[in-house]
């Protein structure tokens, strides 16, 4: 755990300093079986939870030696970052160069302290969803709970006021409307992934279902 903490921390640095190499895994910038769009469809499960930011918790717990529950003050008091990524959705569409700020998984994680034994993540919306990932894939240098999309606060169809962001993973990963974090030492399978998706949803490998 130490060494992860200290090559995220690294990426980090970097990326701060405006180094951060953009990672390319293929020479074709679409991964397979997608096809770029230039609008942002909408993918909920019927649900669009309207939470006020005066009524808006996020609350960060499992193994970890600090868990929290900030308000909507305390999230926009941490350090805020940005970040430019791609965006691919398993129903085949992808849009190029979304801009997020938020605040970076790194950050949190500095926050709320893992425990060594942590392996895996699990998210919950408001609307009921859930999904889960590695505890490596949060911990690269592109992830973040984002609130601006585009240099606007992120809409409520969109997941406002907070969703959570993976580039690297099919966007089904990423909570919309995300109300809580939890840290693992064990996985545990979300509402798609319970449902025949993929659990490692690797848009590069055209891994969508299980
Ligand atoms: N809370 C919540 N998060 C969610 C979903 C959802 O239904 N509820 N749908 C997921 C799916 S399948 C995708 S493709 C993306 C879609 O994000 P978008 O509606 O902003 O395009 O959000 C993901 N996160
Ligand atoms: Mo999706």
């Amino acid at each position: 755990m130490k060494d992860k903490y200290i090559a995220a921390k690294e990426r980090w640095a970097a990326k701060r300093a405006g180094r951060a190499q953009r990672v390319v895994r293929s020479a074709d910038r679409l991964p397979p079986g997608q096809r770029e769009v230039k609008n942002f469809p909408v993918l909920d499960m019927g649900i669009q939870p309207e939470v006020a930011r005066a009524d808006w918790r996020l609350k960060i717990h499992g193994l970890v030696e600090n868990p929290v529950t900030l308000d909507w003050e305390q999230f926009m008091a941490l350090e805020q970052c940005a970040d430019t990524s791609d965006f691919h959705c398993v129903t085949t569409w992808s849009q190029y160069d979304m801009e997020w700020g938020g605040v970076s998984f790194f950050t949190l994680t500095e926050l709320v302290k893992p425990k060594d034994e942590v392996s895996h993540v699990f998210y919950k919306g408001h609307d009921g969803y859930s999904t889960n990932t590695t505890f490596d894939a949060v911990m690269d240098d592109d992830t973040l709970i984002a609130h601006t999309w585009n240099a606007a606060p992120i809409t409520t169809e969109h997941g406002g006021p907070a969703r959570v962001i993976i580039p690297k993973l099919y966007a089904w990963k990423g909570a919309k409307w995300v109300s809580e974090i939890i840290f693992l030492d064990r996985d545990i399978l979300g509402f798609w992934e319970v449902r025949g998706y993929s659990n490692t949803a690797d848009p590069w490998t055209d891994d969508r279902f299980s």
